[in-house]
């Protein structure tokens, strides 16, 4: 159902993951758009293995059932000792959600033509034209108070229900904590260039426009002072709004000193020649040879004897990592000439022995899972796929490529989205010292 919206929110999922684990919630059938009939919920939920129903009343109540056996009209009982009703923590319920599990071995639903979803005969959705029956009379298959579930409010407006998926294992171990997220942040505020000429590691953001690179300073800005903030300009035309070289430090690592970073900004790539980064500007950014706020020309890359020209680039002022920026929802839209532009750059950036890594934007754009709930990303078979192409079209090593989600809509902080931009600084500050590493070892 691509175009019906499910009720549940974000938080609502967040909630039912305490009773149920890491899952994905497909939305099958809801009441309020295919009809409060028993014939359209068997049409379209029946062998669909485990399900949540979930009902919603006017008092503001969220209950329902989870079975793992399959819905069908044979007209049978069946047992299933995985079942459970639930209640979330809804308005005027309050407090943390409540799950009551089936009595083992007892009738956790029973199955018939004319029924809806139904649990034990106690808790019966879309019965006889009302959409929720709780009878208590029956207690033998849950064990529950009237006001339990529905806080006596059986009059539901809707009736929702969802296939229940079992994610995959994660494919990145991430700790997903507020305080995973403070020990990230000490690591980066701490951090020591190996090479003690350099003081900050200085990383470039290269990608086509709109990619998200603006935004990822906005988001690591945020990170170290605390507060979501907007400090560059975010565009979302198809040109570049960034036409100028621009690199940020970041004030707010420990004693509000200045983080051991610079981000740098450059502008979008474009598919022709006359708009957008220039290779060899990009080459020079590389090399330490532009000044910051150097403005662009698209069309005649900066000289040695273009004003502000840096001659004697010192380690300090050259680029110490690559960082591809790209929107995962529009990957499969890279163009063979964006392909070609990046191949070239990559090509010359491997001469220099640089390391590049690509931070694969928008992850909550691509998939509804992760727009849901950020903590999916390593869990989501989109996003896996978006990896492995991504690495496959750049030739970079999976390793080397990190999700994140940027701030763009959002007000407050939220310590998923931190753990992945923080996370992803953790990689490029590792990155560099390898590089200066390197450097070292060639002396
Ligand atoms: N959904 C979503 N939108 C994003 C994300 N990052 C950036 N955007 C949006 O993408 C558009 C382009 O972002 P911008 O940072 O200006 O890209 P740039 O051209 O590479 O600097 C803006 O409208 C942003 O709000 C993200 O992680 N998720
Ligand atoms: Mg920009």
């Amino acid at each position: 159902m691509p175009d019906v919206k499910p009720w549940l929110t974000a938080a609502n999922r967040k909630e039912l993951s305490q009773l149920l684990g890491k899952v994905n919630l497909h939305l099958l059938y809801k009441a309020s758009v295919q009809g409060f009939g028993a014939d359209v919920f068997h049409a379209k939920c029946d062998s669909q293995g485990p399900t949540l129903t979930v009902g919603y009343n006017k008092a503001g109540y969220i209950f329902g059932g989870y079975t793992s056996e399959d819905f069908d009209t044979y007209g049978c009982e069946v047992k299933d000792n995985k079942a459970f009703l639930f209640r979330l923590s809804a308005k005027k319920a309050g407090g943390t959600p409540k799950k009551f599990a089936v009595n083992q071995g007892a009738v956790a639903i029973r199955n018939h033509l004319s029924y809806g979803p139904n649990f034990g005969g106690i808790l019966h959705f879309l019965f006889k034209g009302k959409a929720v029956v709780l009878q208590l009379k029956h207690p033998l298959s849950y064990n529950l108070y009237e006001g339990d579930l529905s806080g006596c409010d059986v009059d539901a407006v809707e009736c929702e229900v969802y296939r229940v998926q079992e994610l995959r294992a994660p494919w990145r171990n991430v700790t997903w904590t507020t305080k995973r997220r403070q020990e990230l942040l000490e690591f980066v505020s701490g951090y020591k260039p190996y090479d003690s000429s350099a003081t900050k590691v200085r990383v470039l953001l290269v990608g086509p426009v709109g990619g998200g690179k603006s935004s990822f300073i906005n988001s690591v800005n945020s990170n170290f002072r605390g507060h979501v903030t907007n400090r560059v300009v975010i565009g979302s035309g198809p040109t570049s709004t960034t036409t100028m070289y621009s690199t940020y430090t970041f004030r707010g690592g420990k004693g509000d000193t200045s983080a051991p970073l610079i981000l740098c900004d450059t502008m979008g790539l474009a598919e022709d020649t006359e708009s957008g980064m220039h290779s060899d500007d990009l080459i020079s950014i590389i090399k330490g040879h532009v000044p910051n706020k150097y403005r662009f020309n698209p069309t005649c890359p900066i000289q040695a004897d273009t004003n502000g020209y840096i001659k004697s680039a010192t380690i300090g002022v050259q680029i110490h990592c690559v960082a591809y920026v790209i929107d995962a929802s529009k990957l499969t839209m890279l163009s063979p000439e964006m392909k070609k532009k990046i191949h070239a750059i990559q090509s010359q950036i491997n001469q220099l022995e640089i390391p590049q890594i690509v931070l694969l934007t928008k992850v909550d754009k691509e998939c509804p899972l992760v727009a849901n709930d950020l903590e999916m990303v390593y869990r989501s078979d989109l996003i896996s796929n978006k990896v492995t192409e991504i690495g496959q079209q750049l030739g970079i090593p999976i390793s080397c490529i990190i999700p994140v989600k940027n701030y763009w809509s959002d007000h407050e902080l939220d310590y998923a989205t931190d753990v992945l931009i923080l996370s992803a600084l953790v990689q490029i500050l590792r990155y560099a010292d390898d590089y200066f590493e390197n450097l070292h070892a060639a002396c």
